[in-house]
């Protein structure tokens, strides 16, 4: 077994293959002498069957793709490490908790979910959150979101939930986008599906960086001691720079610029040191508390807030390298919510059972073979032994005659392993129960927690839930869909549903249908549901906001500020700005007419990182226009002109200082700036060090959204 207690990368360089200074070969090492002409019947002849070289190079080519992911295709992943900070053996017997200081070698993966492999990354959408841990008892995935509730309550109607957000089956439109008649006629009629969709249309949805979000397991699952003790468990990830996100129409500008936003991001972060990290933490849940709440812990619809269970942080992750090989890695590592190691065990939610099923399955297809297991990224560290044998390109080299068991020829191995030797076992629940197809009362609840979701939002993040919905109704085409959303969303708020009303042209139905009778014959009631709001015990929960979240903070560390530049800049201008970003682990780039260099005030060069062309604001987090800039010349540049106000329309810091003030002066949204705007930072002195600090204490405030016309007010 590889000792990698102390974080160490797995050992992969056995399966690493360098090139330099080597010669070129066949898949089966004969050199190659010519890799440019294929094999010929003379100069101007037909080519020859012959051809070996040619075949294989040829056939590989051709089955280079495997199929995409059916959900959750989209993705970028890191290595990294998981160190136990607070452990928890009272809890559970999984080894990786035991000790303070443990580290465990991680994998994790984000993604989308609607979108194909090559949709862009600023999609509206939930975002996959995925961690295999290399433990020493073997492989634990915690398979989550990043939002903490689902669109579902039963694992029966996930294809249909998917079938519904796809591209279109008749056109195959739109790509990685809700906003569609097929996703909401779908939701329209899913009453449960409301608490998610206030999470999907808040900025939850649109995080300014992977590195920005927070992650959920979503389920209910249970821990177990050595004792044989269960508790219920949720677990979250915090992100330790905070959760934030971008403004909608950045999102969707973002897409055009670079749809590999949050990707290259995550990449350059981890390339220039910058390590992502979060904190793991876990509401824990006495099983005598099951049915204490007045939701139920089995409904993936519903969360624990955290004035009920307060999260305890037990560890931290950080993702310190990028992947070498983004198909042999992030491509081929197979997730599974039921690859869980002794001391880890489910619940009963009937998602997650679902869950158990699919995962496996879907890699049978998605990797060809059962021994997708065998491949680099997805090896388990603890030694594997068992009787599964053979499939589609094994690896293992399995020795003697033996593979069964019971056995005596092979002395009885592999063994059972007892409890005490670690062997797993499922916890012990006792279930006394009628087969049956329908789903318990408590699961009735579909507004309760949608409408704590809405409370707790502060008015800005309202207003962004009241737009998101303009925009995904104002989309759909079938008025019927847009009115029986409108009924939906006035069980959650009456205004939100009155606000989104006037933006879409339609007015509240008087009447809600009773959405769950749909598809289901008058005669067959079974299976129908009762959907109630069931009044929470608490009325708003300052976790559940982005912008009050209690783990924001103020840091800047790795955000981009754009410095707007051409001849005749003030060097010195520029030196304190890119000297104090660099201080707060940020860094300013210089963005001018054209690549190559400017020349500064003091006639020295300055190498331009981008050009106005390939540069624009959604690609940034700030925006600094520095003295000395040629006013006529930049000012009557309209790509300067969008990108300042592209800036001030996605609330961003602008700041100028000396002559530059009058570049702000000439764009367009010079005239709506408030005296009041802390955003918008400008002084006619000159390299003035409080200009700079003020620039940074606005930075780390992130957005200024006063400036937004508020939809909710
Ligand atoms: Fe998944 N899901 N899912 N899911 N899921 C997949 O497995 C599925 C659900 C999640 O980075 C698939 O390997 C069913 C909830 C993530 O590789 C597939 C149901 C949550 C990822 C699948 C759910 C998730 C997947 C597709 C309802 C949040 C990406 C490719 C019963 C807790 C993992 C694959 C990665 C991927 C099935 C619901 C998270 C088809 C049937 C709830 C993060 O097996």
């Amino acid at each position: 077994m590889e000792n990698l207690q102390d974080g160490k990368q797995r050992d992969l360089s056995k399966n690493k293959s360098d090139s330099t200074n080597k010669f070129l070969t066949t898949d089966q090492g004969v050199k190659i002498n010519d890799d440019n002409n294929s094999l010929k019947a003379g100069e101007r002849g037909p080519s020859l069957l012959e051809d070996f070289i040619l075949r294989e190079k040829i056939t590989h080519f051709d089955h280079e793709r495997i199929p995409e992911r059916i959900v959750h295709a989209r993705g970028s992943g890191a290595h990294g490490f998981f160190e136990v900070t607070t452990p928890i053996p009272e809890l559970t017997k999984a080894g990786f908790l035991q000790e303070a200081g443990m580290k465990t070698p991680v994998f994790a993966r984000f993604s989308t979910v609607a979108g194909s492999r090559g949709s862009s990354d600023l999609a509206r959408d939930v975002r996959g959150f995925s961690v295999k841990f290399y433990t020493q008892q073997g492989i634990y995935d915690l398979v989550g979101n990043n939002m903490p509730v689902f669109f579902i309550q039963d694992a029966s109607k996930f294809p249909d939930l998917i079938h519904a957000v796809k591209p279109e089956p008749h056109n195959e439109m739109p790509q990685a986008a809700s906003a569609h008649d097929t996703f909401w006629d779908f939701i329209s009629l899913m009453p449960e599906s409301m608490h998610m969709i206030m999470w999907i249309m808040s900025d939850r949805a649109l995080p300014r960086s992977l590195r920005m979000m927070e992650g959920f397991g979503v389920h209910t699952f249970r821990l177990i001691n050595e004792a044989n003790e269960s508790v219920f468990v949720k677990f979250h990830w915090k992100p330790k720079l905070g959760t934030h996100a971008v403004a909608w129409d950045e999102a969707q500008k973002i897409s055009g610029k670079n749809s590999d936003f949050h990707r290259q991001d995550l990449w350059e972060a981890i390339e220039m040191g910058n390590f992502p990290e979060w904190e793991l933490g876990v509401q824990i849940i006495p099983t005598s508390d099951e049915n204490k709440y007045e939701f139920d812990l089995l409904d993936p619809t519903k969360l624990v807030p955290e004035e009920l269970v307060p999260v305890t942080i037990i560890g931290r992750m950080v993702l310190n390298k990028n992947p070498d090989n983004f198909f042999a890695e992030t491509e081929q590592i197979a997730f599974h919510p039921g690859h869980v190691v002794p001391g880890i065990d489910f619940s009963n939610d009937p998602l997650l059972q679902g869950r158990l099923f699919s995962y496996t399955d879907t890699q049978l297809s998605r990797l060809g073979s059962p021994n997708f297991h065998e491949i680099p990224i997805n090896r388990s560290i603890a030694p594997v032994h068992n009787n599964q044998r053979d499939g589609h390109m094994r690896q293992e080299i399995n020795i003697g005659r033996v593979s069964y068991q019971p056995n005596s020829l092979g002395g009885g191995c592999p063994y059972q392993a007892k409890i005490s030797e670690g062997g797993f076992t499922s916890f012990n629940e006792r279930i006394d129960a009628y087969k049956i197809r329908q789903r318990s009362e408590s699961f009735n609840d579909h507004f309760g927690q949608a409408k704590l979701f809405f409370n707790s939002q502060t008015s800005t993040e309202k207003s962004h839930i009241v737009k998101a919905l303009r925009f995904e109704l104002g989309k759909v085409e079938t008025m019927a869909i847009r009115i029986r959303m409108l009924g939906l969303l006035s069980k959650v708020d009456k205004v939100l549903a009155e606000k989104v009303a006037i933006g879409i042209g339609s007015t509240i139905p008087p009447v809600l249908e009773t959405p769950l009778n749909h598809g289901v014959s008058p005669e067959n009631e079974m299976g129908t549901q009762e959907s109630t709001t069931v009044e929470q015990s608490i009325a708003a929960s300052d976790a559940l906001t982005m912008l009050k979240n209690p783990t924001n903070t103020s840091t800047i560390a790795s955000r981009k500020v754009a410095i707007i530049c051409d001849n005749g800049v003030s060097e010195v201008c520029i030196l304190k700005m890119k000297n104090a970003l660099l201080k707060e682990d940020a860094n300013g780039f210089i963005i001018a007419p054209h690549l190559g260099s400017i020349t500064t005030d003091e006639k020295v060069a300055v190498a331009v990182d981008f050009s106005l062309l390939t540069a624009s604001s959604v690609l940034f987090d700030a925006v600094y226009v520095p003295h000395g800039l040629e006013i006529n010349a930049i000012a009557e540049n309209d790509d300067v002109s969008e990108f300042l106000n592209d800036a001030y329309k996605h609330c961003k810091v602008i700041g100028a200082d000396g002559q530059a003030i009058k570049v702000i002066s000439a764009v367009p949204f010079a005239s709506k700036i408030k005296n009041s705007d802390d955003g918008i930072i400008l002084t006619n002195e000159i390299a003035s060090e409080g200009f700079v600090q003020q620039f940074i204490t606005a930075m780390g405030k992130h957005r200024f959204w006063e400036r937004e016309v508020n939809l909710y007010k």
